[in-house]
């Protein structure tokens, strides 16, 4: 299949490049280094060194014999959206290629409105470019598992079965987003579900919970082939920062009790769901959601589970919870649609985070401890991104 990868040059879209060309897919990548930019503008980089996109594809031919096509441009830039889609006409999109960190949107206005105008507008781009340039592309969009929120009922895969005062439907499950990145993925959810219904458009919404994880089998084969690996307070995700903090010895940083809980999926899982997804298309007109994620886990279980695995002596810190979220909570999601097409879970439980604390030692010397404690209050409309 021809698959173009929006955000491939980002800390998931490169690995899931290289995961299906080597499946023997046509692929293109998309992206506008924006992420680089986050980069700079936060004084941070990746803890694993990377390449830029032009070397990247070049060791990718050298170790595979494959090439990839690279499209360098913004999706906000609906021509260049609709040139890209003319030109490749891919069988799927997969759409990676957004603001992805919470903090950042909680940061201040500028932030919150440079994320919800880059992931909405860039979507809708999307979406009419497929619409007019070619409607039958299977677009497999990138969400979250925060779009629904912890809810005190059962998590279902994106639509709810319900009956009021005697009358039954089937709807959008109900969301309760914690942050202003978050709400951009509903509102997403939301466009794409129309442009379904409108246009007849096929696409799958992938509520993703938590990764962790650095490498897959593709970027293990050359050092040029890594993907991003980020520990600072706005771009690192928990359990990656809690793998560095151990392995600095600074205390893991359990944000309030700990008592939240968060659905989890290691790398490896997340460019195999992608290909599965890809690979088993939606039917025209049909919005479909799957729950991607593969187990679910408080984030002081998690917590626990890197101090057993690490061979040293662990602190763990409670701070003062910088965000407005519920710490303690019912909590259950199905999510089964992904294990039906043929998914087998890396489950944190059974793998050694050995191979993560290897390389997190490795390159420990790049660390900015200063970058590791959280800055960004939810309840302020105002931070600093440095303490
Ligand atoms: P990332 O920031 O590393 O990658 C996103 C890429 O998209 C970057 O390379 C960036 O330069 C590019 N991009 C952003 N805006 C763009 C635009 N307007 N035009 C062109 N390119 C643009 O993020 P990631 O961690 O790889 O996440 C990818 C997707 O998966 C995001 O949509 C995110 O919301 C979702 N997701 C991530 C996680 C996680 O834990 N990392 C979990 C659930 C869902
Ligand atoms: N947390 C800590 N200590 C830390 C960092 C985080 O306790 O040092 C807690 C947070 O309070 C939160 C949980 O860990 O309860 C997860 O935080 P996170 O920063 O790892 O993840 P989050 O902000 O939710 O965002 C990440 C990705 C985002 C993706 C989301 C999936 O950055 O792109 O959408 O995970 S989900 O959480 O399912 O919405």
């Amino acid at each position: 299949m021809r698959v173009l990868i929006l955000g491939g040059d980002g800390y998931l879209g490169w690995p899931t490049a290289l995961h299906l060309s080597d499946a023997g897919h046509e692929v293109a990548v998309l992206d506008n280094f924006v992420r680089r930019q986050y980069d700079h503008e936060l004084g941070v980089r990746s803890l694993v060194p990377i390449e830029p996109l032009r070397a990247r594809l070049d060791a990718w031919h050298e170790v595979s014999g494959k090439r990839l096509t690279s499209y360098v441009g913004d999706l906000l830039d609906a021509e260049f959206v609709a040139a890209t889609i003319r030109g490749f006409r891919p069988d799927a999109v997969v759409h990676f290629a957004e603001q992805r960190s919470a903090p950042y949107s909680m940061i201040d206005r500028k932030h919150a409105v440079y994320t919800q105008h880059n992931n909405v507008i860039g979507t809708l781009n999307l979406l009419f470019a497929i619409a007019e340039e070619n409607p039958d592309t299977h677009l497999v969009k990138l969400g979250t598992m925060g779009e629904y929120g912890t809810p005190n009922i059962d998590i279902e895969e994106g639509w709810l079965d319900i009956t009021h005062n005697r009358r039954t439907d089937r709807v959008l499950y109900p969301k309760k987003p914690g942050s202003f990145y978050h709400l951009s993925k509903v509102h997403d959810s939301h466009n794409i579900e129309f442009a379904c219904r409108a246009w007849g458009l096929r696409a799958t919404d992938l509520n993703q919970g938590v990764v962790y994880g650095q490498q897959i089998p593709q970027t293990a084969r050359d050092p040029r082939l890594a993907t991003r690996f980020d520990y600072d307070a706005v771009f690192g995700t928990v359990l990656n920062r809690f793998v560095i903090q151990a392995v600095l010895g600074e205390p893991l940083t359990v944000y309030g009790s700990g008592g939240q809980v968060r659905g989890l999926i290691d790398i490896r899982d997340t460019v195999e769901c992608i290909r599965l997804a890809v690979e088993h298309p939606a039917e025209p007109g049909e919005f479909r959601v799957f729950n991607q994620l593969t187990e679910a886990m408080s984030v002081l279980e998690m917590a626990k589970v890197v101090a057993n695995q690490f061979p040293g002596p662990i602190e763990v810190e409670h701070l003062a919870n910088p965000r407005v979220e519920q710490a303690s909570h019912y909590y259950n999601v199905r999510h089964t649609g992904l294990v039906e097409l043929g998914l087998r879970p890396h489950l944190l439980s059974d793998t050694l985070l050995e191979s993560l604390f290897r390389i997190a030692k490795e390159h420990r010397h790049r660390v900015d401890r200063a970058a590791l404690r959280p800055t960004v209050r939810w309840r302020r409309t105002s931070s600093p991104v440095r303490s």
